[in-house]
């Protein structure tokens, strides 16, 4: 049989077979998480994500340590912008915004320095690393051919921003039918009421959208 994995959650106990779980980590590039990078272009202060970082280093070893699949996720666009809409590269009006130099190369353009994943949070070989040009990371990525062929029903999602991709991925997830897990203390926003208010609309209601947990339950449970 197999030992299910089980996690002090809310609103209630999570659980899920963790040969076919997935930990999801969402955006930690350095676009979003270090000055002059696209979190920045947009006004925000960007240290307020630096918190999600060692949550998500602590979950990633355990789930490596346990043979869980992860995947990673970065957001960004080819290099000829061909697949960036108008409506958002217009957004915010920004005088240096999607495409634009930045003291990190073009912002959120794939293989430019401020695109790639902080170096915490490096990918290993076998880890899948899923670009996406929208918010949530199925929209227009082969993120569920990848987790449909291995079998994988529930995730567990952490990263940035948490009302922005991370409550997408979550939304676009829920409606195909995975179970979801967010980490309360492995996600963060560049306002923290939004952050609270994202983590309150998953579990509410029954857990419409899915689980909040923090990493220490999670880690606990994975023992
Ligand atoms: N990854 C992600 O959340 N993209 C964003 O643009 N987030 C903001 O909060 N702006």
């Amino acid at each position: 049989g197999v030992t299910l994995l089980r996690v002090a959650a809310e609103p209630y106990e999570f659980s899920a077979d963790p040969a076919r779980s997935a930990l999801v980590i969402i955006d930690m590039q350095r676009d979003f998480l270090e000055p002059g990078g696209f979190g920045a272009a947009l006004g925000n202060d960007v240290t307020l994500l630096r918190s999600a970082i060692a949550p998500i280093e602590a979950t990633l070893d355990a789930a490596r340590a346990r043979g869980m699949l992860v995947i990673h996720t970065r957001e960004g666009h080819r290099p000829d912008l061909s697949d960036l809409p108008p409506a958002k590269k217009s957004r915010g009006r920004l005088a240096c915004g999607i495409g634009d130099a930045g003291p990190m190369g073009r912002i959120l353009v794939r293989g430019e320095a401020g695109h790639g994943l902080i170096g915490e949070l490096a990918p290993i070989e076998g880890e899948p690393v899923i670009d996406k040009p929208g918010k949530g990371a199925f929209y227009a990525t082969d993120l569920e051919t990848i987790l449909r062929q291995r079998g994988i029903g529930s995730l567990i999602l952490c990263g940035v921003t948490t009302e922005v991709c991370v409550h997408t991925t979550l939304r676009e997830a829920n409606d195909r039918g995975f179970e979801c897990l967010v980490l309360s203390d492995g996600t963060a926003s560049y306002f923290p009421q939004f952050h609270a208010s994202a983590l309150a609309m998953v579990k509410a209601q029954g857990g419409i959208f899915g689980w909040v947990t923090d990493s220490a339950a999670l880690i606990a449970a994975m023992q």
